[in-house]
This record gives structure tokens, sequence and C-alpha cells, in this order.
């Protein structure tokens, strides 16, 4: 039996961590561009992007701050650019929008329900700050909500969806996001190949165990059809590495990056994004798979195309 490729995403830096927690976090547009060349060229097809204020290292969801480094992967790389359109929690849809109206990128992220979203706990590994608003964002998700109603839904996929030609990594965190897809399917909103990331070990969705991996990928077969979507996996923190092995052997793909994880399988702190793809390729190679360069994502996802973005400042 062939076996087929792997397609690797790589996230580069996100919104949960903060520059306190590993100094290897990428902020500034120069860093996180470096970081997404270098993830590229270990072998991530695909890479998603947040922004970060150079500043300071916090989140940011401005269109310029994306274009500090949009224009030099895309020139440096043939890699899918994929937009967060989750932002963080502190960020209105609007601003989160901002970036993927702009550059119109083949993929963007499509968070599948309203949940809460623990970072809270972080706050206590650490006594010493090197901004103040880190905690502050670590506390404030202990009182707000990551809001995904069904309108936001229904609006980004008509906005970046069907006006914009962008395909989804559509975020489901728990089983009930995997029914709200499966609703939108069934209607007619979205089209095969669905590309859904199941994303175990957030506080307040499911927690990464390989028992919940297997229940949301019955889930999908059941209320999708296997037929009718792609599969990749997202382990929080120490389960990247384990749940992407997980999810490689199950005929999926998946995520590595800083953004959900600073590790590595030892827990020594990941000094870049390449090297957790590095260590997921040779997993991926030693059971016997090979891995997607980003043509072949493009082809299975069925992308638009690298050139039809806007990658200019
Ligand atoms: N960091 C992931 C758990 C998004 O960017 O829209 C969620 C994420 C969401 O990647
Ligand atoms: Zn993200």
């Amino acid at each position: 039996m062939v076996k087929k490729n792997i397609i690797i995403t790589c996230a580069i830096t996100g919104s949960i961590y903060t520059p306190t927690m590993s100094p290897h976090l990428p902020v500034s547009g120069s860093e996180i561009a470096q970081a997404s060349i270098d993830a590229a060229e270990a072998g991530a097809a695909i890479i998603h992007l947040h922004a970060r204020d150079p500043k300071d290292g916090r989140p940011s969801a401005e269109v310029d701050h994306f274009m500090n480094f949009i224009p030099q992967i895309h020139q440096a790389t043939d890699a899918v650019l994929n937009i967060s359109t989750g932002g963080s929690s502190l960020m209105s849809l609007d601003q989160r929008l901002a970036p993927a109206r702009h550059i119109k990128p083949e993929m963007c992220s499509l968070n599948m329900g309203s949940m809460n979203f623990g970072i809270f706990t972080l706050k206590d590994r650490y006594t010493e700050w090197q901004h103040d608003w880190e905690p502050a964002l670590l506390d404030a998700t202990k009182k707000t909500t990551f809001q995904n109603t069904y309108e936001d839904i229904e609006n980004i996929i008509e906005d970046l969806g069907v006006s914009n030609g962008a395909k989804f990594e559509f975020e489901c965190y728990d089983m009930g996001h995997i029914e709200t897809l499966g609703f939108y399917f069934r209607k007619g909103t979205l089209k095969a190949p669905l590309y859904i990331q199941f994303v175990l070990g957030v506080m307040g969705g499911i927690g990464a165990t390989p028992e919940n991996l297997m229940t949301m990928k019955a889930a999908a077969d059941r209320l999708i059809g296997p037929e009718n979507y792609h599969f990749s996996v997202l382990g929080a923190a120490s389960q990247q590495i384990p749940l992407s092995t997980m999810a490689v052997i199950l005929g999926g793909n998946v995520r590595v990056g800083l953004e959900d994880s600073l590790i590595m399988p030892d827990r020594n702190l990941a000094v870049s994004n390449a090297e957790q793809v590095r260590k997921i390729k040779t997993i991926i190679e030693e059971l016997g798979y090979g891995v997607a360069g980003p043509d072949e994502a493009r082809e299975r996802l069925g992308l638009k195309g690298r050139d039809k973005i806007n990658a200019a400042r």
C-alpha cells in the first residue's frame, strides 16, 4: 500500500505564550519572517500566522504588523500562508478579521464555537515578567469568552471564503464544534474537502488524550463523512508531538509550532519552530510516510493558488 504524504502546518507565534516564557518566541517582523522561512525549509507546507507588536511582543491584529513579515515569507518560500482569524481573546471580531481581509490568503483559521479559552494557569509558573501586559493578558482569560457565534462563523465564511476564495482550517476544540461544522456542511454552506484541525489540550476545550482524538475523529466521520474531509491534529504543550504522531497513524496531518507548544518532547524549550518541524518530520519518515510539499497541499485542499493573495505592502 502506498502511504500518503503528510501535510505539516507550523504555527509560528500565536497569542498564547508570551516573551517571558521563551527567548525563542518570534516577536518582531524579521523574527517571524525568518522563523517561517526556516520552518518551511524544514518541511512545513503551511505556515499559520499571527502577528505581534514589535515594541513589546503583545499579540496584534494590526495589518501593518502582518505586512512586516508576509511579503518576506511569500517571496522566500512557496509555503501556503494561513492567516489567523482567531487573534486573541482581547480583540474584537473586526480587529481579528482585518489581516485576512487585507491579505486575502489561500487559507485562514475559522474557530467553530464560542468558548472559555483559559491560559491564566500559565501565570503561576513565573514570578518576574518582561512586560506588564503578559500577566494581564493571562488573567483576562479568566473573565473573557473567546466569541465565535453562529453569525460570526457565517460572516467569516461569506467574507473570506465565498468572496475571497480562502479555504479554512476549521479549529475544533470540542465535540460541539464538530457538530456545528457538520451542520454547515450538510446545509451546503461549506463544500468538501474540509480541513479540520482537531485541537486538544486548550483549557476550556477537550483534553489532550488519545481517546478524545479517536472520539473526535469518529464524530467527524459520522457527521461529515471520511471522504469529505482531511484532518490535522494540534496537541497543546507537551502533547504536541505525541498527538501529532497519533494523527499520522490515523491517516491525518499534523500541526506543530511555538504557537501551541514552547517545548520539545524532552520538555526542554524548543530553540525554534524549525526544530519542532524537523522532529515531527523525522517521526513521519520513520513511520514510513512522506511529507507533502506546498503544491501537494494546495492540490489536496483545493486552494486558490499563491499568486491570488495580496502579499504586497
Ligand atoms: N492556538 C490554537 C489553539 C486561530 O488562530 O484562529 C488556536 C488557533 C486559533 O490557532
Ligand atoms: Zn492561531
